[in-house]
């Protein structure tokens, strides 16, 4: 029987009674797919996929399908509230937008007289697309205290890529890869930062070779030629291994690495230190098995990595990154062709120039907190969030007064939670812009409605590395809902700010494209523009390092006072680092695999996406399950040497033995104590922030590689 489908919009429209179909571009996630509204009485009523979007073509996740019940969620906050019982009381009262601006402009002007504007702490989670109005607003505050997820999500790869080779390589899915290494990444799920899985599925259609570099047998993996299951937290080692077989077997391209890159000679020797046999005693994967994935890389061109956020949250962090570039610098399949490509974005200006980081004085500058310590972090403008709560808790190296979040939910997301509590309920002032009264939320003065992507215009992807811009355009109003950018447009103007603002936000748009030579409102009218494409730019202009070549050996790190080159550390708590501690807690933990349905925090109170992942799940193997004597569905208690937490149990066979798999970001709105469950199932309250168990460069957390032991929560207490 021939399926039913619509011939065309129009005819779908008359059927259905919609009112208007808008163009738009989702942002339920970091966003990126374009996207058709469609409203009735006014009202958003469904989402679909755009075909003619060169990122999603047609193609859409749950999340974005379900915004229409984010959008109408009956919680949303639509007005700004001030608190009027004690912190975490739950007591609020509505005030009007010029009272909740006036207070929290009051307050910064008066703690920046009383203790510099570095007292100030404007905070992110993930990216937004608000990203440049809060730097720009921070930097001509005068703080240099932008607190994001950035030391241990996605800023690293920008860091390193910076160093390396002067903009983050994008893998060329529209050239379709003939070989695809996907390392610590589940993009089908995921579809983070500049990709979607729609063009990495069609490039395995067309026949590309496939590697899965994972410690679980994700999809990918599964699907996989080589699945490389390796020990948590063991990265660089394994990349330094596959470099070994590409170095010795002499598999690498001659001609790059003759005359593109820097430090050749140490760098083999570096990767002499790594021979498969230590290699494989390491990373619990097999000489055969690193053999063979780094021919099949190293001889099917074009090649690419798909590199995600696994191994960024280590350690190694920024080690891992700068080895998985030197496999992709030395295959030569940099800017080449189905490649991993340095794209140039249109000509407009970028998220640094209009973040005004040029405008932050010096003096202010060297106060960043933690830009000492951790000195790559530090040049990109990124901190360590424990140098935040030392400020706050200890007041060192100075005192911290004041947070302003906007779209974060620390509470949940940042290493150890309890400590995160602590500050935010010690801090003196504190207001959050989000879309819900979230557990972070309730622990602030002031809280202000945000506007969710359907109720904005903005310029999507504008942060992002593939080169193309697409529009985002306002559909609806709800409440007194506005955009991150209205309002800081607005407090920037109350805090002296003026002259660098607008009348309103369509005036930062403006400024933002006028390079380009185009307004809002003509850009409005696009399906998107999109940067000049060219391959190989190296060979007229070299890199944007400052040898000019890509640094295999890198001058920066070498200037800033660490090793140049990338080696494997041990995991700072692991079976290998602390065997006393392995005793008692006995299994590798990860955590924060991504669920469809969820962003992180968001979307537990959503129903359609709710129902899709009902409890927190732990993963565990079928011969844990049965030494622990855990049952599948089973609540059970996960416990580190900081903390204990209760998820249920998914008994997985696609998980080693010794490996557990937690979910993180759980909370339950639908308990409505002021609390909302934030330590119930919070896998951070188990996750560890010291300064030592950090990256020394990039201050990442470790959250993906610690010590726990699990048991049912039925026998009610620890078996040790
Ligand atoms: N253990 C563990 N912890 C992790 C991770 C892990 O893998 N394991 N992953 C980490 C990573 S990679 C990241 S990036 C962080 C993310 O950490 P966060 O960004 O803090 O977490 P989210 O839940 O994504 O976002 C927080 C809030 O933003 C609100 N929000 C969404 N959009 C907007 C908007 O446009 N404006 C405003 N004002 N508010 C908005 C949402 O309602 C939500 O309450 O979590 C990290 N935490
Ligand atoms: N639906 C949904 N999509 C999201 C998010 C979300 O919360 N939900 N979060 C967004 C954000 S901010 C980010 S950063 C991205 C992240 O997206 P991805 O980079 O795809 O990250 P994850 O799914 O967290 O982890 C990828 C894989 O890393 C594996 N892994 C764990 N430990 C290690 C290790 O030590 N080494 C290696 N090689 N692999 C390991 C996990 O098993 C997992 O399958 O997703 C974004 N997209
Ligand atoms: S992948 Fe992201 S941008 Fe695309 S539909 Fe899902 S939430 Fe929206
Ligand atoms: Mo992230």
């Amino acid at each position: 029987m021939a399926e039913f489908k619509f011939s065309n919009i129009e005819r779908e429209m008359e059927v259905y009674g919609y009112d208007s179909v808008v163009k738009s571009h989702c942002r339920m996630c970091h966003g990126g797919c374009g996207v058709l509204v469609y409203t009735k009485n006014g009202k958003v009523a469904k989402i679909a996929g755009d075909l003619d979007c060169p990122i999603n073509h047609g193609t859409l996740c749950s999340k974005g399908l379900a915004s229409t019940q984010l959008v109408y969620h009956p919680d949303r906050l639509t007005y700004p509230v001030r608190r009027i019982g004690p912190k975490g009381s739950g007591k609020w009262e509505r005030i009007s937008w010029d009272a909740a601006l006036d207070a929290i402009a009051g307050r910064i002007s008066d703690y920046k007289d009383r203790f510099g504007a570095e007292s100030i702490v404007m905070g992110y989670g993930t990216g937004r697309e608000n990203e440049a109005v809060i730097y720009r607003f921070a930097n001509l505050l005068g703080t240099p205290n932008v607190l994001t997820a950035g030391h241990f999500c996605y800023g690293p790869r920008i860091a390193t890529s910076i160093i390396t080779c002067g903009t983050n390589p994008i893998v060329d899915y529209e050239n379709h890869p003939k070989c695809i290494m996907v390392w610590g990444n589940n993009l089908v799920i995921s579809n983070p930062d500049c990709y979607k899985g729609a063009p990495f599925s069609a490039s395995l259609d067309a026949g590309a070779k496939l590697i899965a570099v994972d410690p679980r047998l994700t999809r990918i993996a599964a699907r996989a030629d080589v699945w490389l299951q390796l020990r948590p937290g063991t990265d660089t080692a394994l990349a330094l291994g596959m470099l070994n077989v590409i170095v010795n077997e002499e598999l690498y391209d001659r001609e790059f690495v003759a005359n593109h890159v820097y430090g050749w000679e140490p760098f083999v020797k570096r990767v002499n230190e790594y021979p498969l046999e230590k290699v494989a005693e390491i990373t619990w994967v097999s000489k055969d098995k690193i053999r063979q994935a780094a021919r099949l890389f190293a001889t099917t061109k074009p090649a690419a990595i798909q590199w995600g956020v696994a191994i960024e949250q280590q350690v190694t962090c920024a080690d891992n990154n700068r080895a998985l570039m030197a496999l992709m610098g030395i295959t030569g399949n940099i800017d080449v062709p189905g490649g991993q490509v340095l794209f140039s974005p249109p000509k407009i200006r970028n998220v640094g120039q209009f973040g005004a980081h040029k405008s932050l004085p010096y003096e202010q500058a060297q106060k960043r907190l933690g830009g000492e310590r951790f000195r790559l972090a530090g040049n990109f403008a990124i901190i360590n969030p424990k140098c935040v709560w030392d400020a706050i808790l200890e007041e060192k190296p100075y005192p911290v007064k004041m947070l302003f979040f906007i779209s974060s939910n620390p509470v949940l997301t940042r290493a150890n939670a309890k400590e995160v509590y602590r500050a935010l309920e010690k801090v003196e002032f504190m207001a959050v812009a989000d879309f819900f009264l979230t557990p972070t939320a309730e622990l602030a003065d002031i809280v202000l409605p945000a506007a969710t992507w359907l109720e904005m215009d903005y310029i999507g992807d504008f942060w992002k590395r593939h080169g193309y811009l697409l529009p985002r355009r306002k559909v609806v109003q709800i409440g007194e809902c506005r955009s991150d950018h209205e309002m800081l447009n607005d407090l920037g103007r109350r805090v002296g700010q003026a002259e660098h603002w607008w009348d309103d936000f369509e005036g930062g748009l403006d400024y933002i494209l006028e390079p380009a030579g185009i307004k809002w409102q003509d850009f409005k009218k696009m399906d998107y523009i999109r940067g000049p494409v060219n391959y190989r730019k190296y060979q007229d202009r070299g890199f944007s390092t400052p040898t000019k070549k890509f640094e295999l050996y890198s001058t920066l790190l070498e200037n800033w006072g660490y090793d140049p080159l990338p080696k494997f550390r041990e995991p700072p708590e692991s079976p290998v680092s602390m065997p006393e501690r392995h005793e008692q807690f006995p299994y590798i933990l990860i955590t924060g695999a991504r669920s469809p349905g969820f962003f992180h925090t968001e979307n537990r109170q959503v129903p359609w996406l709710r129902e899709l992942h009902k409890d927190p799940v732990v993963e565990i193997h079928p011969q844990t399950a049965e030494k622990e004597g855990i049952k599948e569905g089973q609540w059970v208690i996960i416990e580190s040497v900081r903390g204990k937490v209760r998820q249920r149990a998914k008994i997985f066979g696609g998980i080693h033995p010794k490996v557990v798999g937690a979910q993180h970001a759980w909370w339950f709105p639908e308990k409505k104590d002021p609390g909302h469950g934030w330590d119930e199932s919070n896998i951070n309250i188990l996750t560890d922030n010291a300064y030592d168990a950090c990256d020394p460069a990039m201050g990442a957390t470790s959250v993906r590689t610690l010590l726990c032991n699990i048991y049912p929560e039925s026998s009610r207490q620890s078996k040790y």
